[in-house]
C-alpha cells in the first residue's frame, strides 16, 4: 500500500477545475484520505521544489506557486504514486498525451494544474511537509470490494 501527495496548483483553484480534477481521481477509485486548502509560502517552496532551488527556472516557479490558494491532498492505495503521475502525464502540458489531465487541460510547462509525488520516498517527504499525522484520516471505504479484489 503505498501514500502520494497530490496537488491541486494556483492555476487550477483560479481557473475552477478543483471539482473536475478531484471527481477525475474519484472515478479512477483512489482513496482520498487527506485534503485542504493552503497558500503555499516562500519557505514551503523551497523546501517543496529543493531539488530545483538553484534552477534558473526557480524563481518563476516560486512567484507561480506561491501566487493563490493550492489544494493539497493524499491519496492512498496500490501503485498509487505511478498510478497518479500516469493520470497526471508529462510535464509539460504541450507534451502530454491527450487523455491525461495536463494533456487534456494544460498547454504550459509552468502551469500545469497538478503536482504528483514521482516516487514513494518522495511522496513520504512531501506528505509530511503539507500534513500532520492528525489531519491524515484513513479509513475503509464501503466502496472497495467494487474497486479492487481483496489480494490486489
Ligand atoms: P513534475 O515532476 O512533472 O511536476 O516536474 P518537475 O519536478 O520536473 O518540475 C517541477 C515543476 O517545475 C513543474 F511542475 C513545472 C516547473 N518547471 C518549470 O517551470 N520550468 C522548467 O524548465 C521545468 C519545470
Amino acid at each position: 500500500m503505498e501514500r502520494t501527495l497530490v496537488l491541486l496548483k494556483p492555476d487550477c483553484v483560479q481557473r475552477r477545475l478543483m471539482g473536475q480534477m478531484i471527481t477525475r481521481f474519484e472515478n479512477k477509485g483512489l482513496h482520498i484520505i487527506a485534503l485542504k486548502m493552503l497558500r503555499i509560502t516562500p519557505e514551503l517552496a523551497r523546501q517543496h521544489y529543493a531539488e530545483h532551488v538553484e534552477k534558473p527556472f526557480y524563481p518563476g516557479l516560486e512567484a507561480f506557486i506561491t501566487s493563490a490558494p493550492v489544494v493539497a491532498m493524499v491519496a492512498e492505495g496500490p501503485e498509487v504514486v505511478r498510478v497518479v503521475r500516469e493520470m497526471l502525464g508529462a510535464t509539460s502540458g504541450r507534451q502530454a498525451v491527450a487523455g491525461t489531465i495536463r494533456g487534456d487541460y494544460s498547454s504550459s510547462r509552468q502551469l500545469n494544474l497538478v503536482h504528483a509525488s514521482d516516487g514513494p520516498d518522495a511522496a513520504r517527504r512531501e506528505i509530511r511537509l503539507y500534513f500532520s499525522e492528525t489531519e491524515i484520516h484513513p479509513f475503509p471505504l464501503a466502496l472497495q470490494p467494487w474497486l479492487q479484489a481483496a489480494d490486489e
